[in-house]
């Protein structure tokens, strides 16, 4: 429905309905979200947002300005307090096709003169409109509405001038004969007696809306059985905002720190939401162009590395500093520089001394008893969309990241084929592949068949080694995670590694493609590994 129409649909409901007051884009979601069906966009509210007064000091385009924030994040009806139209009935019709732009569903003017204060501020003193000029302005506003349902609700200051019952009634009556949509009939006691005594001998002839600010203490019910049709909680929101911020401001500057507010506050990732973050996720995935945006990186670092004793002391092998900086900032560094900034590692062993800055860290909690799967299982949440997957002790060259991402394989691994008899160091993942590397084709076709530890498979010697590193997107992502959520159930699964997951997809038909490097990497498994990883790092090995 649209919203003029939901608020045409609420004042004549025949029930008691309520509305909320927001001032900003904001607060006007979150009026939405509590439930209510409309919003009072307040001049008192809007202004205080600002600093500045009740006083028509904001601008009558400022005020439309901020409701198109508000509209925008919103999908129910608002309902303007636009103070006296801002000046003659000229300017009421202006700012009635303004609105009518910004998709306000209705205006509420009242008949004081501008500029106008807060009727709570000596109310009492300030002087009414001539009826017939007010009358006036309701008609050029109605005959400038170019939407039917559009509403205008006159607000009848005479109570508070103290002007009495019988003025207050016949300038209702005048102006609802002049076009208006409904009464607002506003009163400064405690006490809502004038106001109920003014609904009883009104007779319903239109729609009444009240704002019991001054009234609050009145039980709902009261105006239930008044049969009062809209209720307006006209300020609670700037309100509680200034209550809230004052308490925060006065303890961040009294304790110096944030840590006694933190929890007093709403989170950043609620402001995201309330901004609605994911949406523009979303939009990105369609519209961006980009290849990267949906890349991450799970990175498995949930081993102590035990060759290595002292240096793992107190920390897990990611943090080994090599050459100035540890293992894992070198990977983050590199997927940063590639796109990647949806990092996430996988920790166990000492997984508190993890530098956590620019990645998510998981934590597996049986990394002692399990294996290379267990930690894969707790990122599952985080195989998602293009996942670059890895051990967290790789040293390698920015190409063959570059070339993972670049391939269109839904699912990659990295094969390094230089000879097993040139190999220092760690020969655990042999690759048989379906083809040996031919250094002489770009983006040769090339399955892996079989990982494993023995030095031949099914008669054949290897073609090289798996070095810890895999792309998955797409279809293969998905029989990956179900592969995964399968092996889970079965035995073994504690002890199993990557490899055992690669020869299972192989099993289940969906085989790693090979992307062939010769060198240009090395993994941290023992001390003297670190002379060469600084080496490697300064770019003199490899
Ligand atoms: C407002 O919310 O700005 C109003 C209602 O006009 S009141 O402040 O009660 O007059
Ligand atoms: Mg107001």
């Amino acid at each position: 429905m649209k919203k003029t129409s939901q608020l045409r649909a609420l004042l004549n409901s025949g029930d008691t309905e309520f509305i909320l007051e927001a001032h900003s884009g904001l607060s006007a979601r979150i009026v939405e979200e509590a439930g209510f069906k409309g919003i009072w966009a307040s001049g008192l509210a809007l202004s205080a947002q600002h600093a500045v007064r009740d006083n028509n000091e904001l601008s009558w385009t400022q005020v439309v300005d901020a409701l198109e924030f508000m509209s925008d994040a919103t999908s129910i009806p608002i309902l303007l307090d636009g103070d006296t139209g801002y000046g003659d009935f000229n300017t009421m019709r202006r700012v009635v096709r303004k609105l009518e732009d910004r998709d306000i569903a209705g205006v509420c003017i009242e008949d004081k003169l501008f500029p106008k204060s807060n009727s709570f501020i000596r109310g009492e003193r300030q002087p009414l409109e001539e009826i017939s000029t007010f009358c006036g302005k309701i008609k050029a506003g109605k005959d400038a509405q170019s939407d039917g349902e559009f509403c205008i609700v006159a607000r009848v200051e005479a109570l508070i001038a103290g002007w009495g019952l019988d003025e207050a009634l016949r300038r209702a009556d005048a102006y609802l004969q002049a076009g208006a949509d409904a009464i607002l009939i506003h009163s400064k006691q405690s006490q809502p007696d004038e106001v109920l005594e003014f609904a009883r001998l009104w007779e319903r002839r239109c729609p009444l809306v009240i704002v019991p600010t001054k009234y609050y203490s009145t039980p709902t019910e009261v105006f239930r059985k008044q049969r009062i049709d809209l209720v307006i909680w006209a300020n609670h929101l700037v309100r509680a905002s200034i209550t809230a911020m004052k308490e925060t401001a006065a303890r961040i500057a009294q304790t110096q720190s944030l840590i006694d507010s933190e929890d007093a506050v709403a989170t950043v990732s609620e402001i995201f939401r309330l901004q609605g973050a994911d949406e523009l996720l979303e939009a990105e995935r369609r519209y961006s162009g980009r290849q990267n945006v949906d890349t991450s990186a799970v990175i498995l670092a949930a081993s102590r590395g035990s060759g290595l004793d002292s240096l793992t002391r107190d920390r897990p092998k990611v943090m080994i500093p090599v050459a100035g900086k540890t293992v894992l900032r070198r990977l983050v560094d590199k997927f940063k520089s590639h796109g990647i900034n949806d990092i996430t590692v996988v920790g166990g062993y000492c997984a508190e001394a993890i530098d956590a800055g620019g990645i998510q860290l998981v934590v597996n909690p049986d990394w002692e008893q399990g294996g290379e799967l267990t930690s894969l299982a707790c990122a599952a949440g985080a195989l998602q969309g293009e996942v670059v997957l890895l051990y967290g002790d790789l040293l390698f060259r920015s190409y063959i990241l570059a070339n993972l991402i670049d391939w269109e394989a839904d699912l990659l691994a990295v094969v390094d084929s230089v000879p097993l008899e040139e190999v220092e160091g760690n020969t655990n993942d042999l690759a048989y592949c379906s083809a040996p590397d031919d250094r002489a084709m770009y983006q040769q076709k090339v399955w892996i068949e079989h990982v494993g530890k023995e030095a031949g498979w099914q008669g054949k010697a290897p073609n090289g080694r798996w070095i810890g590193l895999l792309r998955a997107k797409g279809e293969s992502l998905n029989i990956l995670l179900k592969t995964l959520e399968k092996m889970k159930g079965e035995p073994g699964f504690e002890a199993s590694g990557l490899p055992d997951l690669i020869n299972r997809l192989i099993k289940e038909g969906c085989a790693p493609q090979v992307q062939y490097i010769n060198g240009h990497w090395m993994d941290i498994n023992r001390p003297e590994d670190l002379l060469r990883a600084d080496d490697f790092a300064h770019g003199h090995a490899g």
